[in-house]
């Protein structure tokens, strides 16, 4: 890919953080900032790039399946969406006020373009593997990608789907960990240890690719770069919680906030300079 390409999804990367800002100011009870600014250049590259979609063309039988597990990401992936055509951008203004199209979490009967409805961790990559079964028994050339968060590997569920997919050899499934070290109540390592997650994720059977998830280049090789044969792709992406925005780097209490007038211009102001 040109250089040219990749400074535009950086752009892009950068306008969706600028989205997510702009809505933890004007969604008075605050949204999920840190988790998503930290997948930000993922949103970018995956639905910029990667993806086979057509925003006109939402029940396309050939379109690639993007599924947010962790759906509490909601506002980065809505703010991805909307630039990409799925809807209006101003319909974020409305972010999960009563009867709004975009709400707290995923909602597939109220967005346009949503495959399953999330929230509730740990569903998404089990269904994931159903769906990419689906797609290998019609011998279908879609694959499906499917994001979880690291604290959401805490579930057991996800770890049964891990095994099953790799059982049924579904190479046409790529699941993506935001590595950014963080859940609700802290750093993962002290809640519940992930570590050695890479590890562990081979030993299952998946071909294990890790990169800086923050890095539009590194995201973009490990998406093109071919399955093992009969193997499901996890991309391990290590990112920053609340990256681009010094007062929430790395900082538990990015998970969730919302910005007063002050710190949003911060914010903003510091994002502008990435432009
Ligand atoms: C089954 C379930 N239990 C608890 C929660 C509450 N919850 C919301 S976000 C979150 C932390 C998730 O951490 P992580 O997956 O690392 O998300 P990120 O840091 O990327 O935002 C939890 C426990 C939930 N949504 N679902």
């Amino acid at each position: 890919m040109s250089d040219e390409n990749v400074k535009n999804l950086e752009y892009i990367a950068n306008e969706i953080r600028r989205d997510v800002i702009q809505t933890a100011y004007d969604c008075a009870e605050g949204v999920h900032v840190g988790g998503s600014l930290s997948l930000a250049e993922m949103y970018s590259v995956l639905f910029f790039s990667v993806a086979k979609l057509d925003p006109n063309n939402l029940k396309w039988a050939d379109r690639d399946r993007i599924i947010l597990s962790k759906g509490h990401g909601n506002v980065g992936f809505s703010a991805a969406m909307a630039r990409r055509g799925f809807f209006p951008l101003e319909e974020l203004k409305n972010f999960d006020k009563l009867n709004a199209m975009l709400s707290m979490h995923v909602d597939k009967h109220r967005m346009p373009g949503v495959e399953i409805s999330s929230g509730s961790l740990g569903h998404g990559l089990p269904v994931s593997v159903g769906i990419a079964l689906g797609g290998k028994l019609d011998q279908a050339d879609w694959q499906v990608y499917c994001i979880l968060g690291d604290g959401e590997m805490m579930e057991g569920s996800n770890w049964e789907a891990l095994m099953s997919g790799a059982h049924y050899k579904l190479d046409n499934l790529t699941a993506i960990v935001d590595r950014n070290m963080y859940c609700i109540g802290g750093p993962t390592e002290e809640v519940m240890s992930l570590e050695p997650l890479a590890d562990k994720i081979r030993d299952f059977g998946w071909q294990l690719i890790e990169v800086d998830g923050n890095d539009v280049e590194q995201l973009l090789d490990a998406f093109n770069r071919n399955h093992d044969t009969g193997k499901p792709k996890l991309i391990l992406a290590n990112t920053i919680k609340g990256k681009g925005v010094s007062f929430l780097e790395g900082k538990a209490s990015s998970h969730f906030a919302h910005f007063n007038s002050e710190e949003a211009a911060r914010a903003l102001a510091e994002l502008e300079q990435n432009v």
